[in-house]
């Protein structure tokens, strides 16, 4: 099978992988994706696939697009974020909630987040020490809600708020918003440090690569960090997913590489990789370079 945008999560000794998952057989060429799965290890080494976890069929309102999701704990239920083509047009953020980190995941019935643009999409889960949870996600723009304790509903008094991009925050690109910037945000705190990674669009390249931006506060300003992993990987697309585990970084991305991959025949990979002393992150080599 091919699977795409990692979105690791480690819950007690286990790291749970959640991904999209590319369809063998393409309608229209392009990306056909109808549900996703979750994998788990304990070691890195031996990986068992809990299989189809949610799917379109579970989301009365969706019709197509199951695309990058990420999920997150929270006294003890879990929350998959994941966005979704709707019946009546246009992407949305959903929600599925789970008892477990296998699934399977129930739909909350509507959907999240619908600005009603293409910014719906790509959504990266993170709750401070303080316990205020942030759902960032966009392209070709971040944008950020606060969502409440239940975990699916958002602070509508604060609403969605749109991050500046400015080449100082996501570097001089060539993505829509002329930095590097594209999609596929990955939020995450480390050491008081926080940082986002994303599928970045460096100058002169029409092709996705990784970088990431860092912050003093959950909210920015964000200050670009540079590449995080440049080698183009035979997909347009790449994605990342960072996650500290059992004392070891390591940095999940997908590539086309396999056998019979392509654009829209993905696979995921992971490469560890050490954090400068400053908490800067080199560029990352993918894994076997
Ligand atoms: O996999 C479908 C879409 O392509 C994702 O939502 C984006 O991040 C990109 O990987």
């Amino acid at each position: 099978m091919y699977t795409a945008d990692p979105a690791p999560m480690v819950y007690g000794d286990t790291l749970y992988l959640y991904t999209t998952h590319d369809e063998n057989n393409l309608k229209n060429n392009f990306y056909t994706m109808l549900d996703w799965y979750v994998f788990s290890t304990k070691d890195m080494v031996n990986w068992t696939n809990h299989g189809k976890i949610f799917s379109l069929d579970d989301i009365s309102w969706a019709d197509d697009r199951a695309w990058a999701p990420q999920a997150i704990e929270r006294n003890g239920k879990f929350y998959l974020y994941c966005p979704v083509h709707k019946t009546n047009g246009g992407m949305a953020i959903a929600v599925g909630v789970s008892d477990k980190p296998t699934g399977p995941f129930k739909d909350i019935g509507h959907p999240l987040v619908d600005e009603g643009d293409w910014n719906d999409i790509d959504p990266t889960v993170f709750i401070d020490d303080d316990g205020q949870a942030y759902l960032y996600f966009g392209n070709p723009e971040l944008r950020y809600v606060l969502l409440n304790e239940d975990m699916i509903s958002i602070n509508k008094s604060v609403g969605v708020k749109k991050i500046k991009m400015t080449e100082e925050a996501f570097g001089k690109g060539s993505h829509d918003t002329g930095t590097t910037y594209g999609e596929g945000p990955y939020f995450y705190k480390r050491n008081g440090i926080y940082y986002m990674a994303y599928a970045a669009f460096r100058q002169g390249k029409n092709i996705e690569s990784l970088g990431y931006s860092t912050s003093t506060s959950p909210t920015g300003p964000w200050k670009y960090g540079g590449p995080l992993m440049t080698e183009e990987g035979g997909a347009f697309t790449v994605h990342p997913g960072i996650v500290d585990f059992k004392g070891h970084s390591y940095l999940f991305y997908h590539t086309g590489e396999l056998p019979g991959g392509g654009d829209f025949h993905r696979s995921v990979g992971f490469a560890e990789f050490r954090y400068n002393k400053d908490g800067s992150i080199p560029v990352v080599p993918k894994c076997g370079r």
